[in-house]
């Protein structure tokens, strides 16, 4: 055979070789044996110094035309194999969408009550326009007492009552929050009114028996404007223990008390009829008329500006709602509690879907 003859033969066995490629990881074992750098088409390529001077030319035409061939028949195989390849993974990889959902681990974990309860109470104020609020659990001296209108001597500040830090350096001395209200401060410190915001979060007192717990939960409210007054609070308070409790009507009794932040100061209870349990009253929160002073505190003008807040323990009001009969076992991390009380991770509270409601 002469040269131009072998040649014709390469190139045919190379595209027959590329027609039969059946896979992608065989039709590169073809171009490699080809056109890589010690392929079949390369050498040839590499070859063209071995040939009559007068030949050349003709020669490195037809190598050229071949190698465009098996590059063009490379990329068109590679294209059909491709395509076939996601056929194949569309057959398998078929999915039925009219199957059930799997949960899978969203089955085994729970939402601890309070947390279910803390995402509820947070979506009935929202619902009323009130903003959520946060800050930090360690806090100064100031914001927690001072500023709340708190005396030097008053009890609650006592080294009993109070997680104090070990003072570092002649900072101010740093504390656990016992209330949610710095946040309430801060806010004061740093927004001009009108202020609708919840403080929702873990507050810390030195105290542990059967009903109290060293840490638990709470949130508060705070509603400061220029003519804010008890009746918007006694309709807030109405509305979200109707929502909380599921029921359409709450009987409510407001028994005046003190507090050194609000003037005048209440706490209100609760008809437990509205727990399914009628004719005894139930605490549930501390309410009151923001103290001048507390307002002043906060650079703001009591002249011009007034308005309500309260405190509610939400551990408490989880225990009523959810029928918890032991406080204790709420931070007991118990698997067994977790499974009966918890809730599922999908059980996300909402107003219209009623699980906040
Ligand atoms: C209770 C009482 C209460 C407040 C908290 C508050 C916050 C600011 C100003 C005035 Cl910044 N008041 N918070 C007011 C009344 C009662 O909590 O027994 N909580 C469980």
């Amino acid at each position: 055979m002469d040269a131009a003859a072998d040649l014709k033969a390469l190139e045919a066995r190379l595209l027959t070789e590329i027609d039969n490629a059946a896979t992608l990881a065989a039709l590169d074992d073809v171009r490699i044996a080809a056109l890589g750098k010690k392929g079949s088409v390369s050498e040839l390529m590499a070859g063209i110094g071995k040939v009559p001077p007068e030949e050349k030319k003709a020669y490195g035409a037809t190598v050229n035309t071949i190698k465009t061939r098996v590059s063009d028949a490379l990329a068109a195989r590679k294209a059909v194999l491709d395509s076939a390849a996601v056929d194949a993974r569309l057959a398998t990889e078929r999915a039925d969408v009219t199957l059930p959902v799997r949960l899978g681990p969203l089955s085994e974990g729970r939402i601890h009550p309070v947390s279910q309860v803390f995402e509820e109470v947070v979506e009935i104020f929202a619902d009323m326009g009130f903003a959520v609020a946060e800050g930090p659990d360690i806090e100064t001296d100031d914001l927690n007492f001072t500023r709340l209108n708190i005396p030097p001597e008053h009890p609650a500040r006592q080294d009993h009552d109070t997680f104090y830090l070990n003072q570092t350096g002649d900072g101010a001395r740093m504390l656990l929050r016992t209330h949610t209200s710095p946040v309430q401060i801060r806010t004061m410190m740093s927004q001009k009114p009108p202020i609708r915001i919840i403080a929702p979060g873990r507050v810390y007192r030195i105290d542990s028996d059967a009903t109290h717990t060293p840490m638990f939960h709470q949130i508060e409210a705070l509603v400061i404007d220029e003519a804010t007054h008890m009746g918007h609070l006694k309709w807030v308070l109405e509305e979200f223990c109707k929502a909380f409790f599921e029921v359409d009507d709450v009987k409510m009794r407001f028994r005046a008390s003190h507090f050194p932040f609000t003037e005048p100061s209440m706490e209100v209870d609760i008809d437990a009829a509205a727990i399914g349990k009628p004719g005894r009253w139930l605490e549930i929160l501390g309410a009151g008329m923001v103290h001048p002073n507390v307002i002043r505190n906060c650079g703001l003008d009591p002249e011009k500006y007034q308005g309500f807040a309260f405190g509610m323990g939400l551990d408490r009001i989880t225990m009523l709602k959810y029928g918890i009969p032991d406080l204790r076992d709420m931070f007991s991390a118990d698997l067994r509690w977790m499974k009966h009380y918890g809730f599922l991770p999908l059980d996300i509270p909402t107003i219209s879907g009623g699980a906040a409601g």
